[in-house]
């Protein structure tokens, strides 16, 4: 899972209810595109350029894991749904919002629908002083100068006067609060570990992932499974006692936040259905002396999705050892998951249904599914 990158992007109006559109776009732009960080002040601009009316300009940082195109592209949608519309002139024209990316990190782009840094910002002082609020050490990497330096260096002249109004950060605080440690649950493929990532990289969580990759015997597993079973199960056991007592350990439970991609009881989850009754037996002795000894969750969600898109996820992922995974062994599994969340009592657990959904690629769903584990704060 990649982790967002910071996308400086200008935002202009001069046509209509000005501060609104912006206002509009910036939701927009949270909704789609990525966390809003920080917000300049916003400034009353006369037309660059050429004769039209006076703007308001402003400039934001946005967090996101889309592509620089993707951005682009989605940047020009919200323009469209706000009304823009582009006719062929090739000079300005007045508009109702306009969003351009101005920086992006130390990234240079140059192809011919996309050029980053904005090839016209170190000209314009209604975009440099807005950015200068956010960004004035941020360095253009293609002049090798900071923003503060470029503002002082403009030979820009025009009269620019910050307004009283702002612009209101959408992103409002989640009741993540009483929360300090999240397990995300879910079949093999639901995406536990994107999840996981993508909180523990937008609130600052620690991040526990499970280390399958260790396991010697899961390929095994995979190919003769009476043979490998238990010695898979307990070894998954072994491991996971040992990473949630060392990590935890390390963590303050009081102040620091941690989400992790898998629970312990998945231990026995599994061991229900890959083990011989005797052997499940002898295996639940062992868990329940081990169970006792590790911290719960304080928030257990589980993600429900549909086994045809669980088959689809093995398959894109591409581990070689799953790609013999049948539905009925994922149906299973999913059985035992609910079973087991049915005779819980003491924990507080969340089952999403993610069917249809894609967290990955589309961020309305994924604020859809943030929205169900921790609500906004009323
Ligand atoms: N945008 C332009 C051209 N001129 N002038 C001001 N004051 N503010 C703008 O945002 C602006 C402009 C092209 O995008
Ligand atoms: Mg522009
Ligand atoms: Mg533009």
């Amino acid at each position: 899972m990649k982790s967002p990158k910071t996308f400086y992007i200008a935002l202009g109006s001069n046509k209509g209810n000005r501060l609104k559109f912006m206002q509009l776009a910036l939701d927009k732009m949270y909704l789609e595109i990525g966390d809003i960080l920080e917000i300049s002040a916003v400034y009353e601009t006369p037309a660059w350029g050429f004769e039209g009316d006076s703007f308001l300009n402003a400039c934001v940082a946005v967090g996101s894991r889309f592509s620089s195109e993707e951005v682009l592209d989605k940047l020009l949608k919200i323009e469209t749904s706000l009304g823009r519309s582009r006719t062929n002139v090739t000079t300005y024209e007045n508009r109702s919002i306009d969003l351009d990316i101005l920086l992006l990190g130390a990234e240079i782009i140059d192809s011919e629908l996309l050029k980053i840094p904005h090839p016209q910002m170190q000209h314009r002082k209604f975009v440099l002083l807005p950015l200068a609020d956010i960004a004035s050490k941020e360095i253009h990497p293609v002049l090798n100068k900071s923003i503060s330096n470029l503002l002082v260096e403009t030979g820009d002249v025009s009269p620019i006067d910050r307004i009283s109004e702002k612009l209101i950060n959408p992103r409002k605080s989640r009741g993540f609060q009483n929360c300090n440690y999240i397990a995300i649950e879910g079949n093999i493929g639901a995406g536990k570990t994107s999840l996981a990532t993508m909180i523990s990289q937008d609130f600052n969580a620690k991040l526990i992932l499970e280390r399958f990759k260790d396991n010697p015997f899961l390929p095994k597993f995979y190919e003769d499974r009476h043979r490998y079973a238990f010695p898979l199960e307990m070894s998954f056991l072994a491991d996971r006692y040992q990473q949630l007592s060392d990590d935890l350990a390390q963590y303050d439970l009081f102040t620091d936040f941690v989400v992790s991609d898998y629970d312990v009881f998945k231990s026995l989850i599994f061991a229900k259905i890959t083990l011989q009754e005797d052997e499940f037996s002898l295996y639940n002795k062992l868990f329940s002396i081990i169970y006792k000894e590790l911290l719960k969750p304080d928030l257990y969600v589980y993600l429900y999705q549909n086994t045809d898109r669980l088959l689809e996820n093995i398959k894109t992922r591409g581990r070689d050892y799953e790609q013999n995974i049948q539905p009925e062994y994922l149906m299973d599994i999913n059985k035992s998951y609910l079973s087991y969340i049915k005779s819980q009592t003491g924990i507080n657990i969340k089952v999403i249904d993610i069917t249809g959904k894609d967290f990955i690629n589309n961020r309305e769903d994924y604020l859809s599914i943030l929205e169900e584990i921790a609500p906004f704060r009323k």
